[in-house]
């Protein structure tokens, strides 16, 4: 007959060692950027980051402000001001972006690792 406690304590353990290394991965893999939208320009303007990273758009005019891919495959919505939208990067993600409203206004992702 199994002994109820030492199954338990098997059950905890097993529980404990797939949430740590649960953690370590997504530590590990990803790191989140902040792109400030200010002034009518992105800050920083040109960014590396690597497939599961994330980027934080965030307005910080009075202006609205979008950040639109060139080549149409991502963009935020609408950022009225001091509004943010968080976006994870796929492969799509490189190239140069700008601002719907102010087409000018320019950023470039370029996709390391
Ligand atoms: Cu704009």
């Amino acid at each position: 007959m199994t002994n109820p406690i030492t199954r338990r304590a098997f059950i905890a353990t097993t529980l404990t060692v797939a949430a740590v290394a649960q953690t370590g991965v997504a530590l590990a893999q990803s790191t989140e950027h902040a792109v400030e939208i200010k002034s009518f320009a992105f800050q920083p303007a040109d960014i590396k980051v690597k497939v599961g990273d994330t980027i934080t758009f965030t307005n910080a005019d009075g202006a609205p402000h979008t950040a639109t891919s060139k080549s149409g495959t991502w963009g935020t919505k609408r950022l009225n001001r001091r509004k943010s939208e968080t976006m994870t990067v796929t492969k799509d993600f490189a190239g140069e972006y700008f601002c719907k409203f102010h087409p000018n206004m320019k950023g470039s992702i370029t996709i390391v690792g």
